[in-house]
C-alpha cells in the first residue's frame, strides 16, 4: 500500500543526510561536530516529521474536501509511546535513516532511545485510546483524537529502600519535536457563575450562562501516521493557558506571587494527570479537566473543522463523539448547551442530534471506578450544565415511568441522580442514557455490564448494548517491538500480517516444523538478550541466562492480585530453604514484575515494597543457587513494554474473575509468543478460546463461583488454616524474613489477606500452585513449548486494534474509510 512519494528528496540517503544536517544546523544551530545526543535526535525527529508533513496537509485538505463522517474520539488520556520509532515505521524511513545516519558517524538506535515518551495515560484505558488511532489512520478513517496536553504525564517512579517515590515526568523538558502549537486557534472555556433566563426574539424561554472565570485553551497538534499509507491523522490535545498574562500593576508593586496568580490557577489544569488508574478522586481539577478538554474540542470541531454554513441538525452525518470511559460525559450537556443556548435549538431538536452523536464506552467494572460527580461540585463549577442534566433527568424518568408504571424503585434505580452518600451526578447513567451505543471492552466484561452494572438500562434499551472486545496495534507491539519475530514471520507468510492479523492463522502448520520452532525460539533468546542489556543499563539488573522468564506487568491494584503472584514466588522459596522442595527440583525462574501504584493508594504502594523486600532476599540468597530471582524495575512504561513483553516465556494475567474489563497486556503477550497463566477474566477468555485450553494455563474461579463464595461468605483465614503451603509463606513474611527482622513492617498486606482479601486471592492460591506446576511441566518440554508459543502467535491475529475498529464502523459509528 506505498503511496507515490509526496516530498521526493528524503527517499534517498543523500536526500535525508541533507536534510538531517539542515535541520541540525538551522532548527538546533550546531554543527553536526559540535551537536549533542539530544541536538540529533530532534534534528532526526524534525526529518522524519519534514517528510510526514505533505502527507499530513494532504489528508486534511481531502478530508474537509470530502466532507465525510469523521470520528471525534474523545479521552482524557493517550499513553503513546515514544513517537521516532513508530513515525519511521509507518513512513519506512527505518533503512534511510539508519544509512543515513552512519554516514554521519551516528547510531540510530542510540537517537532512538533519547527520546522520552510522552506518559499522558495511566494504564491501558490511555494505551487503548493511542492504539485506536494508529489504527483508524493505518485504515484511512477520518479521525480526530482529542485530549490533554499534560505538562506533566504519569509520573516517573523510583524505589527508595523499596518504596515507591513519585517524581515528576518532564516529558517536556528537552524539547518536543513532535507538536504544533496553534496559540492562534486557542478557544475560551467558561466557569462558574450562575444562570438566567430571558425571552428571545419569538417570546420564547432561553437561558444564558453567566459565568465568572475562564480559560484558553491552547491546541497542540500531533501527527498520527498510518502504516505505509500516506495519511495522517491528527491527535488534538488542548494546554490551559491563562486569559490574561499577568497583573501588571501588582507585579510593578513589588508582590510577584499575586500578579501570576491567576495564571497559575488557569494553567493548573493542564498540568498533571491524574495518577488514578480506577478509582476517581473527587477533585474539582480534574472536573475542570473534563470540561476543559471537550469544551475546547467541540468548539473546535464546530467552528473549525465544519463549513461556516453547516446545519447543525446534520451533526451526526458529520462526527461520531466517542466517550473513552465516563471523564468525557460531560461533553453530553455542553453539546445540548451550545446547542440551545448558542444555536436556539429547542430542546427537543437538541436532543435529536445530541443522542445521534455519541457512543460510550464502559472500561471498568469497579463500582468505586464509576465516576459520580457531586451535585454541589458540578452546579458550582458548571451551573448551567447541572440544569441540562437535571433536564436530561427528568426526561429519563418519565420515560422510564411510562415503560414501567408504577415501578417508582426502578425509577430511583435508574435516576441519573444519586441521592447517597451525597447528592451526585452518575455519570456512567447520563453517558448510557445520551449514547447511540454503549459498549464494554471484552465479551465476560460487555455481559457483566448489562447484567450487572446497567442491568435496568439494558432492560429497558437492550439494542443500545453491544462488546467490542479491545485490540493493540500490531504495528507498535509486533512489528516494531519484536523485529526479530517480524522478519521470521514475513519472511514465512510474507508482510501482509502487519495490517491484516487474522493472516498470522498462516503459520499454524509451521508449529509442527522443527526449522522454524528453532528459529522462533532464536528470536525469543534474541529478545531475552537484548532485555537483559536494558535492564543492566537501565536498572543495574543481571537476567540470568536460560530461566523461565515470568512477566507480571500492570498497574498495581489489589484486584490484580500481585500479591497471589508474589505469595507464589514466597512458597516457592519457602520450600527450599525449608528443605521441602531441593533446589534442583525448582525450574530456573526468574519472575519480573513492573507496576505503578496510585500515590495515593496505601495497600498498592506497601505491596510495591513488599514485592521489592522478597525480590532483595530472594535474589541474593545463596541457598536459590541462582534459580529463582525476582526482578522489579521501577517506572514501567510503553517503553519498557516494548522490550520486556517480547522476552517473555510467561504472560500473568491473574485477576479474580469479573474485575478485569478486558486487559491488553494479555494480548500482546500472545502476539509475541508468552504462553498465558490466567482466570477466565475479561480478554483471557477469549484469549484461550481462540489459542485452545492446551496452550494456556487456566485457574482459579470463575465469576459465577466467585459470585457464589461472595454470597455464601468468604472467610480467607480458612484457606490459611487448611493449606500448609499458603500458612508457611504468609508466616515467612510474619516472620520478618523480608523486613530485617521486622515482624510488622508489612502486617497491613498480610492482615489485608487474612481478615478481608475483597479480591480473593487467598481462595485461588492453590489452584494458581497447580498450574504453575503445569507451566514447569510444559517448559521442561521445549519442543512442547515452543509449539505452543507458536500457536497463540498464529491464533492471535483477532486481537488486533484495527479488527476492534473494524467493529467499531460497523456498529457504531457508521463511518466510511476514505479512498
Ligand atoms: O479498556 C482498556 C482497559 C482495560 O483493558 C482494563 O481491563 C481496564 O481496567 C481499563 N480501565 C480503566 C478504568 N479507568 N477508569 N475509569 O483504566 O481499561
Amino acid at each position: 500500500v506505498a503511496t507515490a512519494p509526496v516530498n521526493g528528496p528524503l527517499f534517498s540517503v543523500d536526500g535525508f543526510v541533507k536534510e538531517f544536517i539542515h535541520e541540525l544546523n538551522t532548527a538546533q544551530g550546531v554543527a553536526l561536530a559540535r551537536s549533542s545526543v539530544n541536538d540529533q535526535y530532534l534534528a532526526l525527529a524534525r526529518t522524519v516529521k519534514n517528510y510526514l508533513m505533505a502527507r499530513w496537509l494532504d489528508t486534511n485538505r481531502k478530508t474537509r474536501e470530502a466532507k465525510v463522517k469523521t470520528v471525534g474520539y474523545l479521552s482524557a488520556e493517550y499513553l503513546l509511546g515514544r513517537q521516532l520509532g513508530n513515525a519511521l515505521l509507518a513512513s519506512d524511513l527505518n533503512e534511510i535513516a539508519d544509512k543515513g545516519l552512519e554516514l554521519c558517524g551516528l547510531d540510530l538506535v542510540t537517537l532512538r532511545n533519547q527520546e522520552v515518551e510522552p506518559g499522558l495515560g495511566n494504564g491501558g484505558l490511555g494505551r487503548l485510546a493511542a492504539c485506536f488511532i494508529d489504527s483508524l489512520a493505518t485504515m484511512n478513517v477520518p479521525c480526530i483524537g482529542y485530549g490533554i496536553r499534560y505538562e506533566y504525564g504519569i509520573f516517573r517512579q523510583t524505589f527508595v529502600d523499596g518504596r515507591q517515590v513519585e517524581q515528576p515526568d518532564t516529558w517536556l523538558a528537552l524539547g518536543s519535536p513532535w507538536e504544533f502549537p496553534h496559540p492562534d486557534a486557542s478557544v475560551q472555556v467558561n466557569f462558574g457563575g450562575h444562570t438566567e433566563k430571558y425571552r428571545d426574539a419569538d417570546g420564547k424561554e432561553r437561558t444564558h450562562w453567566l459565568p465568572d472565570w475562564n480559560v484558553l485553551g491552547v491546541p497542540y497538534n500531533y501527527m498520527v501516521p498510518g502504516y505505509l499509507n500516506g495519511r495522517v491523522n491528527t491527535l488534538r490535545l488542548w494546554s490551559a493557558q491563562a486569559t490574561k498574562a499577568f497583573d501588571l500593576p501588582t507585579f510593578n508593586a513589588g508582590d510577584y506571587a499575586q500578579a501570576v496568580r491567576a495564571q497559575t490557577f488557569a494553567e493548573n489544569i493542564s498540568k498533571v494527570l491524574y495518577p488514578e488508574d480506577s478509582t476517581p478522586q473527587g477533585k474539582e481539577l480534574r472536573l475542570q479537566q473534563q470540561y476543559f478538554f471537550v469544551a475546547c474540542s467541540l468548539r473546535d470541531f464546530i467552528d473549525n473543522e465544519l463549513e461556516d454554513d453547516f446545519d447543525l441538525h446534520h451533526l451526526d452525518e458529520r462526527i461520531i463523539l466517542q466517550l473513552n470511559d465516563t471523564h468525557p460525559v460531560i461533553a453530553v450537556p455542553e453539546l445540548m448547551r451550545i446547542l440551545m443556548d448558542e444555536k436556539g435549538f429547542d430542546w427537543d431538536e437538541a436532543w435529536a442530534v445530541t443522542t445521534k452523536c455519541f457512543a460510550y464506552t464502559c472500561h471498568t467494572l469497579l463500582p468505586e471506578a464509576l465516576e459520580v460527580w457531586p451535585t454541589e461540585l458540578l452546579g458550582r463549577l458548571l451551573p448551567r450544565h447541572l440544569e441540562i442534566i437535571y433536564a436530561i433527568n427528568e426526561q429519563l424518568l418519565e420515560e422510564v415511568r411510562e415503560a414501567y408504571p408504577g415501578d417508582e424503585l426502578r425509577a430511583r434505580r435508574m435516576s441519573i441522580i444519586a441521592e447517597f452518600p451525597e447528592r451526585g451526578v452518575r455519570m456512567a447513567y447520563l453517558a448510557t442514557y445520551a449514547a447511540t451505543k454503549v459498549n464494554g471492552v471484552a465479551a465476560l466484561h460487555s455481559q457483566l455490564l448489562r447484567d450487572k452494572v446497567l442491568p435496568d438500562f439494558s432492560e429497558m434499551w437492550p439494542d443500545r448494548f453491544t462488546n467490542v472486545t479491545n485490540g493493540v496495534t500490531p504495528r507498535r507491539f509486533v512489528k516494531m517491538a519484536n523485529p526479530k519475530l517480524s522478519e521470521l514471520i514475513s519472511d514465512t507468510i510474507g508482510g501482509g500480517w502487519v495490517t491484516d492479523l487474522e493472516r498470522l492463522r498462516e503459520l499454524e502448520p509451521f508449529a509442527d516444523d522443527p526449522d522454524f520452532r528453532a528459529q522462533f525460539a532464536a528470536a525469543k533468546d534474541w529478545n531475552k538478550r537484548r532485555l537483559a542489556e536494558v535492564l543492566r543499563k537501565r536498572d543495574g539488573i543481571d537476567l540470568p541466562d536460560g530461566h523461565l522468564l515470568d512477566v507480571m506487568v500492570k498497574r498495581l491494584h489489589e484486584y490484580k492480585r500481585q500479591s497471589l503472584k508474589l505469595l507464589h514466588v514466597v512458597s516457592l522459596y519457602e520450600q527450599v530453604i525449608s528443605g521441602k522442595l531441593p533446589v534442583d527440583q525448582l525450574t530456573p525462574r526468574t519472575v519480573v514484575f513492573g507496576a505503578k501504584a496510585a500515590p495515593g493508594y496505601k495497600m498498592a504502594k506497601d505491596t510495591i515494597h513488599l514485592i521489592n523486600r522478597v525480590a532483595a532476599t530472594v535474589s541474593a540468597d545463596p541457598r536459590l543457587e541462582g534459580r529463582l530471582k525476582v526482578a522489579f524495575p521501577a517506572n514501567y512504561n510503553v517503553t519498557l513494554a516494548e522490550k520486556l513483553i517480547p522476552a517473555a516465556d510467561l504472560s500473568e494475567q491473574i485477576s479474580l474473575a469479573g474485575m478485569e474489563a478486558s486487559g491488553t497486556g494479555n494480548m500482546k503477550f500472545a502476539l509475541n509468543g508468552a504462553l498465558t497463566i490466567g482466570t477466565d477474566d475479561g480478554a483471557n477468555v477469549e484469549i484461550r478460546e481462540l489459542v485452545g485450553d492446551k496452550h494456556f494455563f487456566l485457574f482459579g474461579m470463575n465469576e459465577p463461583q466467585v459470585a457464589e463464595l461472595g454470597a455464601k461468605g468468604y472467610n480467607p483465614e480458612s484457606y490459611y488454616e487448611d493449606n500448609p503451603q499458603l500458612k508457611a509463606a504468609l508466616d515467612l513474611v510474619l516472620s520478618g524474613h523480608f523486613s530485617g527482622g521486622d515482624q510488622h513492617l508489612f502486617d497491613a498486606v498480610v492482615y489485608n489477606l487474612l481478615n478481608s482479601d475483597r479480591f480473593m486471592a487467598l481462595a485461588d492460591f492453590q489452584s494458581y500452585v497447580d498450574a504453575q506446576a503445569r507451566v514447569e511441566e510444559r517448559y521442561a518440554d521445549t519442543d512442547a513449548w515452543t509449539r505452543s508459543a507458536v500457536l497463540n502467535v498464529a491464533r492471535s491475529g483477532f486481537f488486533s486494534s484495527d479488527r476492534s475498529m473494524r467493529e467499531y464502523i460497523q456498529r457504531i459509528w457508521h463511518t466510511q474509510p476514505m479512498m
